[in-house]
């Protein structure tokens, strides 16, 4: 009886398997759903709703001296920034969520985005990679801390899925107005991150 149950289980495994393997995303997929310039829009991610507030899509600087880019990543696009003037608040977050990826069979692959934070009173920038499923936890994250500059950085991380995943960047607002804090230009690449 045992024996019967077993099998009945692995076949309903491998017919898991191959109807789920039909919807896997190969990596041009991969680069469609991620990779975004915030010039014409947000692309393929989306603003969380069940959060504080939502990140901003502007070009040229932000509306409060002393913080935030001058210019996108790019010279003259668009980028996303979060807002940290009144209404906002202390610790109050906003998230910028990936659609799903599903490449099953551990792609290696390249993420990575840019980064503005200048001004006096910053809060955090937290990028994580989300899993579902399979296996429920944060599996790689990048956080600060921020040194406040005026300037765009890269972020890069390695990510090598073995599940459906997606990517959640978070910004929260710190103890004042001058924490703007912009992303732009997010992208994957095949292979792992140069060292
Ligand atoms: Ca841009
Ligand atoms: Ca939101």
């Amino acid at each position: 009886m045992l024996k019967t149950v077993e099998r009945i289980f692995t076949a309903l495994w491998i017919a898991s398997l191959a109807s789920s393997r039909s919807n896997l995303d190969d990596f041009p997929a991969v680069q469609n759903k991620l990779n975004c310039t915030f010039d014409a829009d947000l692309c393929q991610w989306t603003q969380a709703k069940n959060d504080d507030f939502d990140w901003t899509r502007h070009t040229g600087s932000t509306p409060t001296d002393g913080t935030g880019p001058t210019t996108d990543h790019g010279g003259s696009g668009f980028y996303l920034f979060i807002e940290t003037s009144a209404p906002r608040a202390l610790d109050e977050q906003s998230f910028l969520i990936s659609p799903f990826i599903d490449t099953w069979n551990h792609v290696t692959m390249c993420f990575q985005m840019f980064y503005h934070a200048n001004g006096a009173s910053l809060g955090d920038l937290h990028v994580s990679l989300e899993t579902s499923g399979y296996v429920n936890s944060t599996v790689q994250e990048f956080s600060g801390p921020l040194n406040s500059s005026d300037t765009w950085e890269k972020i890069a991380f390695t990510i090598r899925p073995i599940s459906k995943f997606q990517i959640s960047i978070r910004g929260t607002v710190g103890n004042g107005f001058l924490g703007d804090i912009a992303i732009d230009d997010v992208s994957v690449a095949p292979g792992a991150c140069p060292p």
